[in-house]
């Protein structure tokens, strides 16, 4: 067993998602046990704390607003410097989310260290009901936590631009897994990036474990670093209630747990991140921040 240190990071954001509820991902994660899972899989945790955003008023309408926009970017300024000094340190670094806007800043920081220490871009696996392609032109709903993978890739999304700047990531070594809810702009948009998408009927028919294989090996390119997002709303809400966007037709655990192994497994793993977790949309027993933990430990090779 891999016996390198995982740092710990929470991501408190839900500004944005649909809702706030979101902000609270990482203390529900936590309270369901998250570092004594690590390790009893005999990882070395250090929990580097919380980076939190703060309220910011949101106008009515698509565009949440100057206010939104400037917090996320504070914020995710904050997250990127944490997460680079993480692997700065040779750690794997795990973020606890939050809103899936986070990824904007944990995978720029990966781009960027990868940049400042010599390497190419690393493959990305988003596990995910959806692409989060959209720009500020295309996004149906306006928020946030759906634009960052276009800002990450090259297009023009203006809250992300300072955060994405230096870090941006190949489109043709990012694979989605899962995802089933994809916008008419975005399928334009990831189409003609080149990412490769695994739909949950794909997944069905092939086997968890040979998709798996696949989309590692592109994601890996040549060198075989990668990074990987776990939204949990690629589980079918039957499964995981506590996320923010409900999108039916989604994978079982008993689907998804060999990709996160398989993920946990890859050599070539430098940072990883479990997302979305609502403990407002959760059951009172807190399923999927309990399904969130055993993902943590999963993609932390345990
Ligand atoms: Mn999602």
């Amino acid at each position: 067993m891999n016996s390198r240190r995982v740092d710990l990071i929470g991501a408190a954001i839900g500004l944005g998602g649909r809702c706030l509820g979101s902000r609270g991902g990482p203390a529900a994660i936590r309270a369901a046990g998250v570092a004594r899972a690590l390790a009893r899989g005999g990882r070395v945790v250090r929990d580097r704390g919380d980076v939190v955003a703060r309220e910011a008023a949101r106008l009515p309408g698509r565009d949440a607003g100057p206010a939104v926009a400037a917090e996320v970017a504070r914020f995710s300024l904050e997250l990127r410097a944490q997460v680079e000094a993480s692997l700065d340190e040779g750690a794997l670094a795990l973020v606890l989310g939050g809103d899936h806007a986070l990824g904007a800043a944990t995978q720029a920081a990966v781009g960027r260290w990868a940049r400042r220490t010599g390497r190419a871009a690393p493959g990305l696996l988003w596990i995910d009901a959806h692409t989060d392609a959209n720009t500020m032109e295309t996004t149906p709903s306006g928020n946030l936590h759906g634009m960052m993978l276009a800002a990450l890739h090259g297009l023009d999304v203006p809250a992300f631009r300072e955060v994405v700047a230096g870090g941006g990531r190949d489109p043709r070594r990012t694979v989605y897994i899962g995802t089933r809810d994809v916008d008419d702009g975005e399928r334009e948009i990831v189409a003609r990036l080149g990412c490769r998408i695994y739909a949950p009927e794909e997944i069905r028919a092939r086997g968890a474990a040979e998709v798996a294989r696949e989309a590692l090996a592109i994601a890996g390119g040549s060198d075989g670093l990668v990074s990987a997002s776990f939204d949990l709303d690629c589980l079918d809400p039957a499964v995981a209630p506590g996320v923010d966007c409900h999108v039916p037709g989604g994978l079982g655990w008993e689907e998804v747990e060999p990709i996160l192994a398989a993920v946990g497994a890859w050599p070539g793993l430098v940072q990883v991140e479990v997302v979305e977790v609502n403990p407002e949309a959760d059951d009172a027993d807190g399923r999927t921040a309990r399904l969130a933990v055993a993902a943590a430990a999963l993609l932390c090779g345990g």
